[in-house]
């Protein structure tokens, strides 16, 4: 037995104890039939986070504490459906593997989070590491703070702020997020205006307590002209007029601000002057469907980590009958890259999870091929692959693909478009998957290959290309075969420079249900 996993039996038999003493008999039957199930299902990623059973949405007040990345989330222990929110927690000495902690913050019956303990972020004060978060109906900002980081005290005289301010008319009034510049600490809370589009509120206070409206960080009209159809129509998210998940921070010689509306996260890079935050260019962080409400943090290597809730692309039924909804992006550092552009690739932590490596150089794409030299399969998989472009019309990877192709999913760039997208309509044979293409503007310059880092775990994959983009999707391939990767090209030919592979290894031996 190797340390880790020694280490894994040990803390997992403590936890079996401690469940054994403090759990009805039939609640343990019913939780280990649920264990057993989860960690056989195909669909549970085994190298990215996520909360023992039930539904996860965002990552909350990520921060190093005592040299460990601390990760809150979003979490309903009642099921797998968005419901009744907690915060979850868990921690990580290397960004790869966690501890599950006990739940941070739950409703307080009577309380001003007695209906749910929605998004917000983390900071130290004074030494002391405090959670500020948003409690609802109505949306007012509170506090936590603990000596342990594993116990979390509501500040007795919550809500700090009670409401907006009465004459703004906001559409929403959430997911705080703390700093301080010189002596004064500053807060974002994520707002909107009907009719005219999402806002950032910015409040200021000397003890992170009193707090005082400021004014607008910074507003703006909706992003794109078709939002993501999870959102009901009506509902100012989907419109774009109510920013949510706001996060402001310094990158390089510049200041950016991430936003989630429309189902999306956008960017906007600019210039921060008199606490007013002046856009000037701005993209979509993720152009896939299904990331959501993304949350930076600042590491003590001084790296901009970003995290981010990867949705379901699946029905509530098919969650509620899994036992388990909701992922984590892998952790990605951001960067300022070239033409004041995003830079985004993923940690490189994750290395340490590479195994039996392939390597296939200077392989020629065309319409008729079918297969590699090799052959590659895996539905746990890191992915290196440069292409250049040649003459093809489209070219890419197929990856999850059934021997019969009855299922297959295509990460490709296309000439026309000079666009990044994956096509998932073959995906699954599932009629419980959303099967929708996604992608948007990536642009080659001539001669130019196309870098693809891809990561495949289970019904995740995440794709980042060209270290300035990224697309993260689910897909939910149902046969026992779909595994198969290879290159593939139309409309012309196209050229895989290089492919490396690794087999990723599991993060636990049960998918993170222990
Ligand atoms: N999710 C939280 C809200 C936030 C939304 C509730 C974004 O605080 O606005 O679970 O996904």
């Amino acid at each position: 037995m190797t340390a880790t996993n020694r280490r894994q039996f040990i803390s997992s038999a403590a936890s079996l104890a401690l469940f054994a003493k403090t759990t009805p008999l039939a609640s343990q039957r019913n939780m280990e039939s649920l264990r057993e199930k989860l960690a056989a299902d195909p669909q549970r990623p085994r190298y990215h986070f996520l909360p023992t059973a039930n539904w996860m949405n965002d990552p909350n007040g990520p921060f190093e504490w005592n040299s460990e990345y601390q990760l809150f989330y979003q979490y309903n222990p009642n099921g797998a459906f968005w419901g009744t929110m907690h915060w979850g927690h868990a921690r990580s000495k290397d960004l790869v593997h966690w501890e599950h902690l006990p739940i941070a913050l739950a409703p307080t019956p009577g309380g001003p989070d007695k209906d749910g303990v929605f998004s917000g972020s983390a900071f130290v004060n004074q030494g002391v590491p405090t959670l500020v978060y948003t409690g609802v109906n109505p949306e007012v900002q509170c506090l936590a703070t603990s000596s342990d980081i594993i116990q979390w005290r509501k500040f007795s005289a919550n809500p700090v702020i009670a409401g907006p301010p009465p004459e703004l008319n906001v559409t929403g009034f959430r997911d705080p997020s703390v700093w301080k510049e010189g002596d004064t600490w500053l807060m974002t809370i994520g707002a909107g205006f009907r009719g005219k589009g999402g806002a950032v509120l910015l409040y200021g206070s000397q003890d992170a307590i009193h707090w005082d409206y400021l004014h607008t960080l910074c507003e703006g009209p909706a992003f794109v002209s078709q939002p993501s159809k999870d959102w009901p129509a009506g509902d100012p998210v989907a419109s774009g007029e109510m920013w949510e998940c706001p996060d402001f921070f310094p990158l390089g010689a510049r200041h950016t601000l991430m936003i989630s509306t429309q189902g999306f996260v956008f960017y906007l890079i600019g210039s921060y002057r008199d606490r007013k935050f002046h856009p000037e260019v701005r993209g979509r962080a993720d152009l896939g469907g299904h990331l959501y409400a993304a949350k930076s943090m600042l590491d003590n290597k001084g790296r901009r980590i970003l995290w981010g809730w990867i949705r379901e692309a699946r029905s509530e039924a098919a969650s509620r009958a899994g036992g388990w909804a909701g992922v984590m992006a892998l952790p990605r550092v951001l960067t300022l890259g070239s033409e004041g552009l995003l830079g985004i690739e993923p940690v490189e932590e994750l290395k340490a999870l590479r195994q039996n490596h392939q390597r296939m150089i200077n392989i020629s794409v065309t319409p008729s091929t079918s297969a590699l030299p090799e052959h590659v399969q895996g539905d746990a998989l890191e992915i290196l692959a440069e292409f250049l472009p040649g003459d093809a019309e489209q070219f890419g990877l197929r990856v999850r693909s059934a021997l019969d192709r009855s299922e297959q999913t295509l990460v490709l760039w296309s000439r026309k478009e000079q666009g990044l997208y994956l096509d998932p309509r073959q995906s699954s044979l599932s009629p419980h998957a959303q099967r929708d293409v996604q992608g948007g503007q990536f642009d080659l310059k001539p001669g130019e290959p196309l870098q693809l880092h891809v990561f495949l775990d289970a019904s995740v994959i995440e794709v980042f290309a060209g270290r300035r983009a990224c697309l993260t999707e689910r897909i939910y391939p149902t046969r026992a075969d779909s595994l198969g990767v290879s290159p593939f090209a139309r409309g012309g030919n196209a050229r895989l420079l290089s492919l490396d592979v690794w087999e990723m290894r599991a993060i636990s031996p049960d998918r993170l249900t222990t």
